[in-house]
C-alpha cells in the first residue's frame, strides 16, 4: 500500500527490515545502545560489529528516549542505520505518545540531514516494548506525513512490517489520513 502525499510517498510492506534498499534503515533500539532482541538484534547480526563500534564512540552515553542517532550501515544494504529509542509502553498517560512521536521526527529529520531519499522503519516499540500495535500505527503514520510536509531529500518513507497483522493495522492507520 502507498499514498502520496505533498508529493513524497508512504509505503507499507511486510517484511525484514535488514533486507530493504533504501539510504537509511532505522533501528528499534535502547536508550544505552547496547543492542537486543528483535530488530536491533537482527541488525547487528546482519551488520557486523563495525556498527556497534561506531556507536559506542559516538555516542558513548547513548540516545535519550524519544530521539535518534545516525551511524553507518556496517555490512547492510543501506548506507546509515537510524537508532531510534522509542518508549516502553506503561499505561498510555505516561508521555508515550509524544516519546513514540519524537522518535519518528529526530530519525526522519536525520535522514533529511543526511541526504537520504529513502528510508525505512520498523513498528518502533510494538516488540518487547509493548506498545499497542494500532496505537503506535497512527503515531507514526501521522509523524511521517507531518514530516512530508517539509521532507529535504526525503522522498520515500517505507514501514516494514514483520506480521501481516501489524500491516493491517498501518495500513488502517494510512487509511484515516489525508488525502
Ligand atoms: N524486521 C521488521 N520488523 C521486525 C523484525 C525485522 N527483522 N524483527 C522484529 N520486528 P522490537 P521495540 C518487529 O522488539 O518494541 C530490543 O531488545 C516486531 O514484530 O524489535 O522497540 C532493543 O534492544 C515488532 O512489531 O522493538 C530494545 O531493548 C517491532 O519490530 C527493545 O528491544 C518492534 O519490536 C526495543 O523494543
Amino acid at each position: 500500500m502507498k499514498k502520496t502525499i505533498h508529493g513524497g510517498t508512504i509505503e507499507l510492506t511486510v517484511g525484514d527490515i535488514t533486507l530493504q534498499a533504501v539510504d537509511a534503515i532505522v533501528n528499534a533500539a535502547n536508550s544505552r545502545l547496547a543492542g537486543g532482541g528483535g530488530v536491533d538484534g537482527a541488525i547487528h547480526r546482519r551488520g557486523g560489529p563495525a556498527i556497534m563500534d561506531e556507536t559506542r564512540k559516538k555516542y558513548p552515553q547513548g540516545c535519550p528516549t524519544g530521539s535518534a542517532v545516525i551511524s553507518g550501515g556496517g555490512k547492510l544494504k543501506a548506507g546509515h542505520i537510524i537508532h531510534a529509542v522509542g518508549p516502553v509502553y506503561r499505561d498510555g498517560r505516561s508521555g508515550e505518545t509524544e516519546k513514540l512521536a519524537g522518535a519518528h521526527r529526530a530519525s526522519l529529520e536525520l535522514a533529511k540531514e543526511n541526504g537520504c531519499a529513502s528510508v525505512a522503519f520498523p513498528a518502533i516499540s510494538t516488540g518487547a516494548y509493548g506498545y499497542p500495535l494500532h496505537e503506535a500505527a497512527r503515531v507514526a503514520i501521522r509523524e511521517a506525513a507531518n514530516f512530508l510536509a517539509d521532507p529535504g531529500s526525503v522522498q520515500l518513507i517505507r514501514f516494514v512490517l514483520y506480521s501481516q497483522d501489524a500491516y493491517d493495522g498501518f495500513a488502517k492507520a494510512m487509511e484515516a489520513i489525508e488525502p
